[in-house]
């Protein structure tokens, strides 16, 4: 028997586990040392085991013939890759290959150190992600505000007493853009000291465990905000203490607030005036408020409006970069904004989309407009498709067309562990070790951490297959023409002499890959660590609770807190003409998380996809009777895309006017690896999503909200 410690990489709040195999039998529990999640672990977490054992999963690289998936070895993989890949690129340029790489890519060292090298080795300007499905506007937001795409403020958790969040459950979701382990053990705390509000058209998990849940009409979000900016404004309660001096827009700000009174929002919101007034008044009142917005304010029509505001509102009430409010956390290793220097502002729309002419932000286009691009013919189709930790096929809006288009390409290649939606086109598939078979550190995840963490985590099995950074290292090397069997290490080695430069730090001798970047990163960070110091503490190391870090952190052109920039203020006349039609009619649709869910992808695990994780339409009483529709029957839900049937729930846990359905379901396609998971299918809400539903400013999908037509089926 052995007893193995593990930064969990399943989802943002980083836990602690603690691991005891004996022969083949793997046990889980949370590392009740851990210097951050203290014990703390989700039915996921504890899967991981399963996860590591699933016979489902790929070890070896799969290649098509003749429609079907056969095993190979990896250099003929390569071989493959490369002798179909390459013609592409000579013949129709960069353009021509798509890359899209999805979340787990920020859950992995390889795909923080490691994609951006392999992108610039492709050259083309079609590449996409999961975060225009995701958190974009909030990136878009803040890069704006503050001047950096990756500095984003985190609600300082542990020490508001005020905590008001739109659009997100973290006591499903675990928490996002903001790395907390426990989210139930840290809302608890704040009720003790304080209120929590959740404003949320569902009453979700999060919502019961809250002082107060306020149910709110989908994609109105920015009029609440505005209306609560207002009355703070009217009422004079607006003070933005130590932070004054680093900001400026504010007056902009106070003329936009003043064209929404409580009164005018109150129909379009369906929150009363009185009540928003209230809002405003108590989180203006709380010594240590904190604001909060996640999926729902971002993944919807108005979503670069609503995160600007969230900022906004904490900002005027003084709350911002201050303890109990909104802070800059510091990470230990490779965060922009810690590096000394003056840095370029952030700009966007450098070049834009062949086919919708939507801007490129931070070098990548809306994953809602992939489609267009393989569909439409001329110079810069993409022809040639790269997807890694990603599954398009379900995640993305309009996925039925994502879909098709993907049969339709001339060549893939998936870097992935699952034949499943997506990868079931793909001409080559590659797969990488478990999250039990390599080395892991949350270097993206802790820079929006709560407190200051480092945790590293050794692997505790022998890999089958290389180490995915090594799959992307070849890869590279083919991509720059150096052949199938480019010298892995020596590119590596070139790579970490330029950032050993860059940071005039020398790694440890000895080490390589993600090992040797990451000890160059940790010491150059603000903490001076090594790796070596980094890797002795099996338990983490706690750097203590946020700091405040005005105005050293902006990067904004003024050197200042930018309140009211252009590029966001600019879509202001789309949300008063909204306001100026009446209140939306008609059912809307959004989405749900199930804490036993991992976005598409972890449905092949039986302890996971069962019980209450089911794929069904939640839909309010009242509607559930105009309609004719009891618990159980089939609902038949249509959209501008697409159509869906699925059970219903019927559940006062959501408003009048709105159904929710999961994402991440759909495994019935034919040609996938899943077994579990096609038993028990569910429907692909994302059917339904639709492509040119879009928040303007970014072109991130707007997946809740979406009108639909509900009938029994
Ligand atoms: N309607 C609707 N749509 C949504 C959302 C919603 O709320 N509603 N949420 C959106 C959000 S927030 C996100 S982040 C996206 C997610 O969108 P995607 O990232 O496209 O989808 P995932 O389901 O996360 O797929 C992850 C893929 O990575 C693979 N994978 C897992 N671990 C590894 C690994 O270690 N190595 C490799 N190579 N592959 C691995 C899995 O097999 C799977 O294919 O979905 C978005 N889509
Ligand atoms: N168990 C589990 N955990 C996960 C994931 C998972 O799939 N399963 N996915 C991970 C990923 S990739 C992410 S990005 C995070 C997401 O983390 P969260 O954002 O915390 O999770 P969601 O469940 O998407 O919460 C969005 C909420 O917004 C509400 N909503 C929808 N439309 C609106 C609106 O217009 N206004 C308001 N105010 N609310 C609205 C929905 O009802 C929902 O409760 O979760 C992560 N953690
Ligand atoms: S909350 Fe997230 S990090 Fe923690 S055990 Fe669950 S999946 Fe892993
Ligand atoms: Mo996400």
């Amino acid at each position: 028997m052995s007893t193995a410690f593990l930064t969990c990489p399943l989802c943002e709040a980083t836990c602690g586990l603690e691991l005891t195999i004996r022969a083949e039998e793997i046990r889980v529990r949370g590392d009740r040392e851990d210097v951050f999640s203290r014990g703390y672990v989700c039915p996921k977490g504890t899967s991981i085991g399963a996860l590591h054992s699933d016979p489902d999963r790929l070890r070896r690289p799969l290649i098509k013939r003749d429609g079907v998936h056969v095993e190979v070895s990896w250099d003929e993989a390569f071989a493959e890759i490369e002798a179909r890949l390459l013609p592409i690129v000579r013949e129709q340029g960069a353009d021509a290959v798509g890359v899209y790489f999805g979340n787990p890519t920020a859950h992995t060292l390889a795909g923080a150190l490691y994609l951006r090298a392999l992108l610039k080795a492709v050259g083309t300007k079609n590449v996409f992600s999961a975060g225009s499905v995701d958190q974009i506007p909030k990136v878009f937001s803040s890069a704006y505000l503050y001047g950096d795409p990756a500095t984003i403020p985190v609600p300082d958790l542990d020490r508001t007493d005020h905590l008001l969040v739109l659009g997100g459950n973290p006591l499903v979701s675990n928490g996002s853009l903001m790395t907390a382990p426990d989210m139930r053990g840290r809302i608890a705390a704040i009720r003790e000291r304080g209120t929590v509000v959740v404003v949320d058209p569902a009453r979700t998990r999060t919502a019961e465990a809250a002082t107060e849940h306020i149910a709110i009409r989908p994609g109105t979000d920015a009029l609440l905000l505005l209306g609560m900016l207002h009355t703070i404004f009217a009422e004079r309660l607006d003070d933005l203490r130590d932070a004054a001096p680093h900001v400026t827009g504010v007056d902009e700000v106070r003329r936009i607030a003043a064209d929404y009174a409580p009164e005018i929002v109150a129909a379009h919101t369906g929150i009363d005036a009185e009540t928003i007034k209230r809002l405003a008044r108590e989180l203006a009142a709380a010594e240590r408020a904190a604001v909060y917005g996640r999926m729902g304010t971002t993944t919807q029509e108005f979503g670069t409006l609503t995160s600007w505001l969230v900022d906004v509102l904490n900002t005027v009430t003084g709350n911002l970069d201050r303890p109990g409010g909104i802070m800059f956390p510091l990470a230990a290793a490779g965060q922009p904004n810690s590096r000394p220097g003056r840095r370029k502002p952030f700009r966007h729309g450098r070049w834009t989309s062949r086919v919708t002419g939507l801007p490129e932000i931070m070098g990548e286009f809306p994953v809602a407009t992939l489609a267009d691009e393989i569909d439409t013919p001329g110079a810069g189709q993409v022809r040639a498709l790269i997807t890694m930790y990603g599954n398009p096929c379900v995640s993305a809006p309009n996925a039925g067309r994502v879909d098709a288009a993907l049969a339709g390409l001339d060549f893939m290649v998936s870097l992935d562990v699952y034949l499943n939606e997506t990868t079931r086109h793909a001409d080559v598939v590659l797969p990488g070790p478990t999250p039990l078979e390599r080395g892991h550190y949350d270097l993206l995840l802790y820079q929006y951490a709560v407190r200051n963490i480092a945790r590293w985590s050794e692997p505790v099995f022998e890999t089958p297959v290389p180490q995915e950074w090594v799959t992307m290292v070849r890869l590279t090397g083919v991509l720059l023409g150096l052949g199938p069997d480019a010298d892995v290490a020596a590119l590596d080695a070139a790579m970490a002499a330029q950032v050993a430069q860059l940071s005039g730090k020398s790694p440890a001798e000895g080490l390589t890959g993600p090992e040797r970047l990451l000890d160059i990163l940790l010491q150059a960070g603000p903490y001076g660590l090594t790796f070596a110091e980094v890797r002795a503490a099996e338990h983490g190391i706690d750097l203590g609770p946020l700091r405040p870090r005005l105005p050293g952190v902006l990067a904004t052109a003024s050197g200042k807190v930018d309140l009211a920039p252009a590029a966001i203020t600019a879509d202001l006349p789309r949300l008063a003409a909204m306001l100026a039609g009446p209140p939306a009619a008609g059912m809307v649709l959004i989405g749900r998380r199930h804490l036993r869910s991992n976005n598409s992808w972890m449905h092949n695990l039986a302890a996971l996809n069962g019980g209450s994780n089911t794929c069904t339409v939640h839909i309010h009483p009242d509607d559930a009777h105009r309609l004719g529709l009891s618990t159980g029957d089939r609902a038949e839900l249509t959209t501008r895309t697409g159509k869906v049937l699925a059970p219903v729930e019927v559940t006062d846990g959501i408003r009048p006017g709105v159904v929710s359905l999961p994402h991440g379901w759909g495994h019935d396609l034919p040609d996938t690896r899943t077994a579990i998971a096609t038993a028990r299918p569910g429907v692909n809400s994302n059917l339904l999503g639709d492509d040119e539903r879009l928040d303007v400013p970014t072109g991130t999908a707007a997946v809740n909200g979406i009108p639909v037509r509900v009938a029994p089926a």
